[in-house]
């Protein structure tokens, strides 16, 4: 589906903007991701970092710390539309997510009549633990938080201001209950294909992953260097470090 407005940027010369869950423990992660998106992109993209600790010098991030957040942008994702001043869309996504395919695919999909668009998994997890040993939890829509497309002009989500991220429960802001159901728009799950979860089918092309996510953690993990698709990973990974490193002699020179 296409846009009539283009509100979202792919029709006018503004760059789609992108926040990636920024922890301090996944840095080559998300400098992965962010190559991962950058180089495929036929559009332009704004990518921003989603950081705790600059959210709580900036007085948008007060919540305090809880043990159960395996990750510190569990809560701070949902500042994305506070963080996009309401208007237009915009893209959160974890840093734990290695993209294969342009985004504007993904751009092409937004549909204004929805207040955010994600991928609607059906996804019970199997480990109890997750990367580091931090504790797993399960709930009704796990996961689709993970990457999510917010239309952040949409009235609905002035709900998502910082006072209720900072104070809502997470069950509230992770399965969207500041929404009606029919609010929320469904995109292909090989945007956000779990890793350990989703399968690819032989010979079906709509199966293979346009975005994987490492959710049980991915290859900057000890434990998880032979994960499905840790090669991809990796690959990606050579390449963003080669392309640092030529970068950095170029200024020394
Ligand atoms: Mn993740």
């Amino acid at each position: 589906m296409t846009m009539s407005n283009g509100s979202n940027g792919s029709t006018e010369n503004k760059p789609f903007r992108i926040f990636v869950g920024y922890d301090p423990r996944e840095d080559l992660a998300y400098q992965v991701c962010r190559h991962s998106i950058t180089k495929r992109s036929s559009i332009p993209v704004s990518i921003t970092p989603i950081v705790q600790s600059d959210l709580r010098k900036a007085g948008l991030y007060w919540r305090e710390r809880n043990p159960l957040e395996s990750t510190e942008f569990s809560f701070t994702r949902f500042l994305t539309p506070h963080l996009s001043n309401y208007q237009g869309w915009a893209m959160f996504v974890d840093c734990d997510f290695l993209y294969l395919a342009d985004i504007k695919q993904l751009v092409d999909l937004i549909d204004d009549r929805y207040a955010i668009m994600c991928v609607q998994h059906d996804y019970t997890p199997k480990e109890t633990t997750k990367m580091d040993g931090a504790v797993q939890t399960v709930y009704p829509r796990k996961n689709w938080s993970s990457m999510v497309l917010y239309n952040c002009g949409h009235p609905k989500n002035k709900a998502l201001d910082p006072e209720t991220v900072n104070t809502q429960t997470g069950a509230f802001l992770h399965r969207f209950q500041w929404l009606e159901d029919e609010e929320i728009g469904s995109v292909p799950f090989v945007w956000n294909f779990l890793e350990g979860h989703n399968c690819v089918v032989e010979g079906d092309p709509s199966t293979k992953p346009k975005a994987v996510h490492y959710t049980r953690g991915g290859p900057w993990f000890d434990a998880w260097k032979d994960c499905e698709f840790a090669d991809l990973w990796l690959g990606e990974m050579d390449e963003y470090v080669k392309e640092k490193n030529k970068k950095e002699a170029g200024i020394a020179n």
